[in-house]
């Protein structure tokens, strides 16, 4: 299974693409890159402070907690783009390498040192308020003095070999892999159905509309996922196969 925004739409994580979606404003590359840290530091953080305290009080909906179900019964991780960690809460038990979410693009919540690239969970930081001055020196620094970046992955910057490994075993064993929630624009993680199809398993996408994925799938639902996600994994109509 992979997953993106739209999973978390209904939990009122704001999407990348869509009607109010978090790029509305900005292009990506203005805010999720090297290069925008490194030219507005201030600008970057204040964007990730903001997303930081929004999904901070936001809670799994009926999508996660069904695929959180669904995962612990099948025992296969979730593969999610997202880096809002609503999957890891849905599960309620981290550190359970069967069942914990495979964070692509890793979590929101992570900071690391651009020095000495100390990388940690810390949900306490001091959010950079959106009136911030434009001091660097005001953003939040590593016990060494480094300036703390989100543990996110960035635009033109490399994912973690050893996930997209093992995610890319996962995709090529599986019979079935559903698509929830996912613009299906952004790569390598776009490129997982395919290595999925490749191998012979079947495609069932769940999206509220059509995405460049929709031609090759074998099934599209058309939908909310916290409305097709319980019915589809619930009735056990995927549960039975080796899901992914
Ligand atoms: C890399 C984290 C190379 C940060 C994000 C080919 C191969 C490899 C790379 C590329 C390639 N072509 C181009 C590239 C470069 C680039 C890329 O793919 N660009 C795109 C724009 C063309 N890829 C990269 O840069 C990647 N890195 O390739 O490095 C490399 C190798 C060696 C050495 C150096 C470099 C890194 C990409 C990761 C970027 N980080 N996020 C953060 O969050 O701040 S991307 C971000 O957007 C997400 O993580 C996600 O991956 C991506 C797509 O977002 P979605 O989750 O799909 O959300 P979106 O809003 O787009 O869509 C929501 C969907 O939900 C919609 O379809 C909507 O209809 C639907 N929906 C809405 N509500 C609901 C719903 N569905 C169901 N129910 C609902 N209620
Ligand atoms: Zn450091």
């Amino acid at each position: 299974m992979l997953t993106g925004a739209g999973v978390s739409a209904e939990s009122g994580v704001p999407t990348f693409r869509g009607p109010g979606g978090l790029w509305r404003s900005y292009r990506p590359e203005d805010l999720a890159s090297p290069e925008a840290f490194a030219s507005d530091p201030v600008l970057v953080w204040r964007w990730y402070s903001w997303r930081r305290d929004l999904v901070s009080r936001c809670v799994p909906n009926a999508a996660h907690e069904a695929i959180a179900a669904w995962s612990r019964r099948t025992s296969t991780p979730v593969i999610t783009q997202n880096v809002d960690g609503l999957h890891s809460l849905a599960l309620g038990r981290p550190g359970d390498p069967d069942v914990d979410p495979i964070e692509l693009h890793g979590s929101l919540f992570g900071v690391r040192c651009t020095a000495c690239r100390d990388e940690k969970e810390d949900r306490t930081l001091e959010l950079v308020p959106d009136g911030a001055d434009r001091n660097p020196e005001s953003l939040p620094r590593c016990e060494c003095g480094g300036l703390l970046r989100p543990a996110v992955v960035w635009f033109g910057e490399a994912l973690d070999e050893a996930k997209l490994a093992r995610c890319h075993e996962i995709v090529a064993g599986c019979s079935v892999c559903l698509v929830v929630g996912t613009s299906s624009l952004v790569y390598p993680a776009a490129g997982l159905p395919k290595v999925a199809q490749a191998t012979g398993a079947t495609i069932i996408e769940v999206n509220v509309t059509e995405t460049p994925l929709t031609p090759i799938s074998d099934k599209s639902l058309r939908g909310p996922a916290s409305s097709v996600i319980p019915a589809l994994l619930d009735d056990g109509n995927t549960s039975k196969g080796q899901g992914s």
